[in-house]
Formats: structure tokens, sequence, C-alpha cells
């Protein structure tokens, strides 16, 4: 299918277990990524307990539809919560609500985007209707303990030769590593440890610079 998520640069993923209210502002964060080349985020609370997810969850909706309103916002995993919070959609992993159970309960144009590690698992998801793929871990991460092995910038190049569906690479890119990643072409980078550190803002600012430096496509 043709995507109807033209993602542009970076995919800052809003983790719980890193933005601690005390230190993280989310009205100052918004109102960075506002300024920024920033389509897309993804609100994601693994660790917590319902309560404590929603509440997150409800405060970053908040703040970034107040000041980031055109940044569009994907839940990790609350199939049940998109409608209520106001979400554009959500994303999904393989073992979650499958892609025909999301779209059965969400209205048309909301976003789904999927975790893939496999080409099995990009071929399947081209059969479906996805929005985007997510691709990794590309290195090493600690921030999600359940990853699968680590794929490399080479096998990421293969896969974003092999299939037509916008691709998100994920896992363990630091800022070391965004270059190298963006000359790919895939077409994003979903970030979290590489962002949410006391200086976010020069962090934020870097990702966005080194994706905006990638070469350009030769045809
Ligand atoms: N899915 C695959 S790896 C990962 C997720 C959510 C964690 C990415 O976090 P980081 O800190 O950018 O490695
Ligand atoms: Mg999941």
């Amino acid at each position: 299918m043709t995507t109807r998520l033209p993602i542009t640069g970076i995919y800052p993923i809003l983790d719980a277990d890193w933005l601690t209210p005390t230190a993280f502002s989310p009205a100052a964060i918004a109102s960075h990524l506002a300024q920024l080349p920033v389509s897309l985020v993804q609100l994601r609370a693994k660790g917590e307990d319902d309560a404590m997810a929603w509440e997150f969850m409800q405060l970053w909706m908040q703040a970034l539809r107040t000041h980031a309103p055109t940044i569009r916002i994907l839940l990790n995993d609350r199939l049940d919560w998109v409608e209520a919070l106001g979400a554009d959609g959500i994303h999904v992993g393989q073992e979650d609500a499958s892609i025909a159970a999301c779209r059965a309960v969400l209205p048309p144009e909301r976003l789904i985007g999927l975790s893939t590690h496999t080409l099995a698992e990009i071929r399947q998801a081209e059969t479906w209707q996805v929005d985007y793929i997510g691709f990794g871990p590309i290195f090493p991460t600690t921030t999600k303990q359940d990853t699968h092995a680590v794929q490399g910038v080479e096998r990421l190049r293969s896969m974003v030769a092999q299939t037509r569906l916008p691709m998100v690479a994920i896992g363990g890119i630091d800022l070391e590593h965004l270059g190298s990643v963006a000359e790919t072409q895939v077409a994003s980078a979903a970030l979290i440890r590489a962002l949410w550190q006391g200086d976010w803002p020069q962090r934020l600012t870097s990702a966005c610079r080194i994706w905006q430096e990638r070469p350009a496509v030769c045809a």
C-alpha cells in the first residue's frame, strides 16, 4: 500500500522510564519539538501500572497538543486508549494486538506502525494495512530487555532496499551512530536514550541536524 504517513526527520519516543516528571518538563519538550522537523512521536509506558501509564500518556498528549499541534502522536501498544486520548494511532509489536484487530477498532484515518525483525515479517507486513514498520534493534540497547538479535547497519540497508513500506530504524541508535543509520535512506530513526538526558535540547537539535544532513538519494 502507499503510505499515508510522510515521516520527516527523527522519531522521538517519549518513554515513561526516561522522562521522569521531576526532571523533564512536557511543555518545554513539546515546545522545542514544535521548532524542529519532527512529524511523529510515540508515547511509551511499558513498565508502569495502568494508572501511571494513563497519567503519563494524558500529560504528554495535553502538552503536545497545546505546544506542538502539528506533530502526530502514536501510543505504544495501548489500543484501548487511542480513541479515549485522541491519539493519531498505535504502534504494536509482533506479540501485541494484530493489525486486523487494530484496524477493526480504529477509525480508518488512525495510523498503525508495526515492529519487524526479519524479512519474513516485513513481507507479511506488506500485505497488511500498516503505515510504517519499525526494524531493529540496529545496535545493542539496554532500553528494551526482550529485543531480538542485533541487526546492524548493513542488514538495515538491505531491508530498506527490499521493501516499499516506510521503515523506522530502532534500537541503540545514539547520536554517534545516527549518521550511519540516516545514510541507509531508512525513512526515520526512533530514539530514546540518545535524546532523554539532561542536555536534551541540544541532543534533539543535533539529531535533527544529523538527519537533515544525510546524503540525498541517487536515482
Ligand atoms: N524496540 C526495539 S529496541 C527499543 C524498542 C522500543 C528500545 C530503543 O531505545 P534506545 O534507547 O533508543 O535504544
Ligand atoms: Mg509491545
